[in-house]
């Protein structure tokens, strides 16, 4: 098992720094990480905007709990206080799919503690949007069919996405390194 899309975001605290933290963590295993995009807080909970981005994960040692606890550990390194369902936090680490040496999705359909592919990923813009920037041809699987992000992007709510606001902040310098 070796790839994971990690969607990540931040709305308390120094924002950036936290979502680097995740970069600085992954390291080489980073293969990929997208825009930051400032987001509106979805789940009805009133609290500030976020900054959110998805980033691709590759470690073949790590299965899908690996994931999870890695997410989990930088969550509390970050400060992390666990309070109210979708309310505010310093750090936010969510595993949306994983993929095995197959190739096929994990599916996790009875672990209260780890259901993939997430289960809310599909009505999220702020994770469709930045994922679709960096795997324009990614699936997700929905109810047991996979899907082209693209297309579950096309049936949300355009108020949903109008609240994705792409900023330029870099989490990690693209530019080629010198010879
Ligand atoms: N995370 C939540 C709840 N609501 N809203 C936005 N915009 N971004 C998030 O990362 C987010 C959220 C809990 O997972
Ligand atoms: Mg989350
Ligand atoms: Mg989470």
């Amino acid at each position: 098992m070796s790839r994971a899309v990690l969607s990540i975001g931040a709305n308390l605290g120094d924002r950036p720094a936290a979502l680097r933290s995740v970069l600085d963590a992954l390291g080489e295993r980073a293969v990929a990480v997208s825009p930051v995009y400032t987001t509106a807080p979805w789940g009805g909970v009133d609290q500030d905007d976020y900054l959110n981005a998805v980033v691709v994960a590759e470690d073949p040692s790590f299965d899908d709990y690996a994931w999870l606890r890695f997410g989990q550990e930088l969550e509390q390194a970050a400060g992390r206080v666990r309070q109210v369902r979708w309310g505010a936090r310093t750090l936010d680490v969510d595993v949306v799919q994983c993929t095995g040496d197959t190739g096929a999705p994990v599916v996790r359909a009875t672990d209260p503690t780890l259901i993939l592919p997430h289960p809310q990923a599909h009505n999220r813009a702020f994770v469709l949007v930045p994922w679709l920037d960096v795997e324009p041809a990614a699936r997700l699987l929905v109810d047991g069919v996979e899907v082209p992000i693209a297309d579950l992007l096309a049936r949300l709510d355009p108020a949903e996405r109008a609240g994705v606001v792409r900023t330029e902040l870099v989490l990690r310098d693209e530019s080629p390194h010198p010879c």
